[in-house]
């Protein structure tokens, strides 16, 4: 194991006082942003025996988070509050170096920081047609947003300002399409002319919100279903990870980009475009588990448009695609020159066929909120 991402974790691992001689890596092929790896030490459980004790060991994209202070002061304060709450819960466990003599639960390195977590054993889903574990993941980031509905959101920095500010992700789109700085917008004319085509309905959220008409709370930002934590057993969930976003949003994005995740027959960077739309089914558990605790809180406006949300982030991921195509490849990971690209696509498949569901998909939200309304 002698190379430089295994020397690289050894030396956190040390940073941490990670306790027992480290003697595995894998990395998490999860998440497009930060790196992920599950590093395995040998521990003694405290008896004298020896136990393999695994814990993530992440590097932060300090191109999309520029900030690990306010990074982790966030996620500390929102972990601090759940694990209050909820005592009973697994909550996330962040480990603490000291660098510079000051304590704090991250490691600074020239431009880029690491960060250290218990690891929990537990199974993810990128792609699931099981409509009992659908719901159940409604129902954890419902409860989640429900966790968090005390929070006094003036503790929280943007961690990314403007995460989901869809008017400026377009002006961003825009602005970058006009300087064209890698000769590729000729070959992306169509998708770009399908975005801006949408424009108002892509950003009615954030003029909704922007006019007053829409509740700032606090949300996750990244509610992928791969962002919860089931048991591999019970197959019931334990905990909602990946709490870099969690700022101060719009319930709709939250159920949104669940749904534009989750209810999307194909993977979110498939090139099948013919079979890429929402899968109804799967849209009405999640809207029930999500639903099921959110429901009795929701404004009406809120409830009016959470169909919408769906199709206002699935626009705005799919300009942050292309935006990134354009620019050359800096914010998301790519496995190919053309990901950013086949990633735009599919959600520009995914966009078109919620414009002809929008109306069966608003029936299901409107009776899952009223079914929760009435007990
Ligand atoms: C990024 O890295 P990951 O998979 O948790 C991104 C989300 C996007 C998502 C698309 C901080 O999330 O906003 O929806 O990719 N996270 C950030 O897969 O930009
Ligand atoms: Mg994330």
């Amino acid at each position: 194991m002698d190379n430089e991402t295994a020397r690289k974790l050894l030396q956190v691992g040390q940073a941490f006082s990670l306790p027992g001689p480290f003697f595995s890596y894998e990395e998490i092929m999860n998440g497009n942003v930060n790196r992920t790896y599950k590093v395995n030490y040998v521990s003694d459980d405290g008896t004298g025996m020896a136990v393999i004790k695994p814990y993530l060991v992440q590097k932060i994209n300090s191109y999309a988070f520029r900030n690990p202070d306010i990074l982790m002061s966030n996620i500390e304060k929102v972990t601090e509050h759940i694990r209050t709450k909820h005592p009973d819960k697994v909550c996330m466990h962040f480990h603490h170096t000291v660098q510079n003599g000051v304590r704090r639960s991250y490691l600074e390195e020239g431009d880029s920081f690491w960060r250290v977590y218990d690891y929990i054993p537990a199974v993810t889903f990128n792609k699931c047609d099981n409509v009992r574990i659908i719901r159940s993941a409604g129902r954890a980031f419902g409860e989640f947003q429900m966790a968090l509905s005390d929070f006094d959101a003036t503790q929280l920095f943007e961690t990314i300002p403007d995460f989901h500010n869809t008017r400026k992700r377009y002006e961003t789109l825009i602005s970058d399409a006009k300087a064209d700085p890698c000769g590729r917008l000729a070959e992306v004319r169509p998708e770009l002319d399908y975005l801006l085509s949408v424009q108002d309905d892509a950003c009615r959220l954030t003029d909704l919100y922007n006019e007053g008409k829409l509740k700032l709370r606090v949300t996750h930002n990244d509610t992928k279903i791969n962002n919860v934590l089931f048991d591999a057993e019970t197959q019931e969930p334990i905990v909602v990870i990946d709490l870099d976003t969690v700022m101060p949003g719009l319930i709709g994005h939250d159920f949104g980009d669940a749904i534009r995740f989750a209810a999307n027959f194909t993977e979110e960077d498939s090139e099948d475009a013919g079979r890429t739309g929402v899968d109804l089914n799967i849209f009405w558990a999640f809207a029930d588990g999500f639903l099921s605790q959110t429901a009795k809180t929701l404004t009406e406006t809120e409830t009016d448009t959470l169909a919408l949300s769906c199709f206002a982030i699935t626009c705005e991921l799919a300009t942050r695609f292309l935006d990134d195509y354009l620019v050359g490849d800096k914010y998301f990971k790519v496995k190919t020159e053309r990901h950013n690209l086949i990633r735009t696509r599919c959600q520009i498949a995914l966009a078109r066929d919620m414009q002809e569901k929008l109306g069966a998909m608003q029936a299901i939200v409107r009776s899952c909120t009223d079914k929760y309304r009435k007990d």
